[in-house]
């Protein structure tokens, strides 16, 4: 008797216990000023003692100011914001956590309580909209699985995103929209063969499911994208592969998903991100070329852009430069996503691009696709693992911004010099005669040719090379006499510990 009483007791107490787990306002660690209300609600400050960002110009040492970032400021008649169009990257920003396959977290932001509730996921979109206010950017990115956590059904799931979505679109007012939404479609176990491209036609329909969610979610939001990465839409062998097979799948996917956003009156562009691999060993949107080939293939040519990853062209063995002026001259530039990698390190490292060189030759591909409208340009880039410091957001972010800006200073000081150009055209001239136009418009006959070589005679190499310029040492000067005295003083590393 005495012992069942004592069962009783401990279960009732069990019971209270989780009472309390269950119904207790969540944890809210606040270690600098936050407050958590009853309903988990955040009241304090994100990022308290962080002001607005303002452009304060290079002779600036406040490491929270911008040095060549000043949107309002107009470059080739343009204001720069405009030209910029940056984005914040919501997964990177407010889900990185630092770890890597090799190590455990090291970010502990103190907003957040540990838990993948509904009530942490909107505490998040709060701290994404105080940053966007406080950094002076209009757009973000996301993922559907950033934002929001999954429930136990596709239904719940879908509830999930919605009641956070609901937030976010009160946050943004009137200014502020996602430059792209996206579906996540590679983290979840089910993916392990990919979304589009599984063997599983179970797969294959809740990857429709998720980005038929996705697409609606960022229409609602006003978005000006909609993204497709496939992380996992290709292979690891091709003897268990029907490549044919998987990439006419893809093809019927992306098909449907136009069909969709048409039928949901969605009007923001379609853009496929390309990259060679990481995580599969081989991902069908290797580059630009390939993915313009697939689209060109499929009919879709005019229904996507591109959305080019700086570091997903470094690991496709091509520059950035490359991809994207392999996109524009297939009137395919959409998007850029911008990174760089590291040279030393083999993968996908997403870090913020602080090479003032290669930012200018970005810019230089930019203006000559008179902008990116409506794309722009989306930190698809992380603080490094040893950055912990919730400052660190903001100077990764600034430090970004300014080398992008720095590097439409000069590009446009590259173009209105014309000194560039002027060395392409010349190194064509021999086009720009009667011959040459006749073999540019499609009538220069291989025996007509044949005449004009027997009687021009062996074309002059060295007379080639010293009269039309077109050395490659004389480029190299040409675009180095603008970079070079501005890279000697480099954008400030506005952190030591800090991501480059
Ligand atoms: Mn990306």
């Amino acid at each position: 008797m005495k012992g069942s009483r004592m069962l009783l007791l401990l279960v009732c107490l069990s019971v209270i216990a989780l009472g309390v787990i269950a119904t207790g306002p969540p944890t809210c660690p606040a270690d600098h000023g936050g407050e958590c209300s009853d309903s988990g609600e955040w009241k304090g400050e994100f990022f308290p003692g962080i002001p607005k960002i303002k452009y304060e110009g290079p002779s600036s040492k406040n490491p929270l100011a911008f040095k060549w970032y000043n949107a309002e400021e107009e470059i080739l008649g343009k204001k720069m914001k405009d030209w910029m169009r940056f984005s914040i990257a919501f997964w990177h920003t407010f889900r990185g956590t630092g770890g890597d396959p090799f190590g455990a977290p090291t970010k502990y932001w103190p907003w957040e309580d540990g838990t993948n509730s509904v009530a942490m996921a909107k505490r998040r979109m709060r701290a994404n909209f105080e940053f966007l206010e406080k950094i002076g950017v209009d757009r973000w990115c996301f993922h559907d699985k950033d934002i929001a956590p999954d429930g136990e059904t596709l239904e719940e799931t879908n509830k999930n995103l919605d009641e956070v979505v609901a937030l976010a679109k009160e946050l943004q007012g009137t200014k502020i929209r996602p430059l792209w939404g996206t579906a996540q479609l590679f983290n979840h176990p089910r993916y392990m063969h990919g979304g589009a491209t599984s063997s599983e036609l179970g797969v294959y329909a809740y990857s429709a499911a998720q980005v038929k969610k996705a697409m609606e979610v960022t229409h609602f939001l006003g978005g000006e994208n909609y993204v497709f990465w496939g992380g996992r839409e290709g292979y690891q062998s091709l003897l268990n592969t029907d490549m044919e097979r998987e990439l006419n799948h893809l093809a019927r996917f992306l098909e449907a998903s136009v069909a969709y956003k048409k039928k949901i009156g969605f009007n923001g562009t379609l853009l496929i991100e390309p990259k060679p691999q990481e995580p599969t060993k081989h991902q069908y949107d290797w580059d630009a070329a390939t993915t313009a080939n697939f689209l060109r293939k499929n009919g879709l040519i005019g229904e996507f852009k591109l959305n080019i990853e700086c570091n997903h062209a470094t690991l496709s063995g091509h520059s950035c430069h490359h991809e994207l002026e392999t996109a524009r001259i297939n009137g395919l530039l959409g998007n850029i996503d911008a990174n760089t990698g590291d040279p030393q390190i083999g993968w996908d490292t997403d870090q913020f691009m602080t090479d003032i060189a290669e930012a200018t030759l970005v810019m230089l591909s930019v203006i000559r696709n008179g902008g990116l409208a409506p794309g722009g340009f989306n930190f698809d880039a992380k603080l490094r693992r040893e950055s912990t410091d919730v400052e660190d957001i903001f100077l990764a972010h600034i430090s970004g911004m300014d080398t992008l800006a720095r590097g439409l200073r000069s590009a446009a000081k590259l173009i209105e010099d014309g000194s560039l150009a002027e060395l392409v055209r010349k190194r064509y001239q021999s086009f720009d005669t009667e011959i040459g136009a006749q073999i540019e418009a499609g009538k220069g006959d291989f025996e007509t040719l044949e005449k004009l070589a027997m009687k021009w005679g062996n074309p002059r190499f060295h007379l080639l090379s010293s009269s039309t310029g077109l050395g490659l040492d004389k480029l190299t000067k040409a675009l180095c006499q603008e970079v070079k005295h501005e890279a000697s003083k480099r954008t400030p590393s506005t952190a030591t510990h800090l991501d480059d």
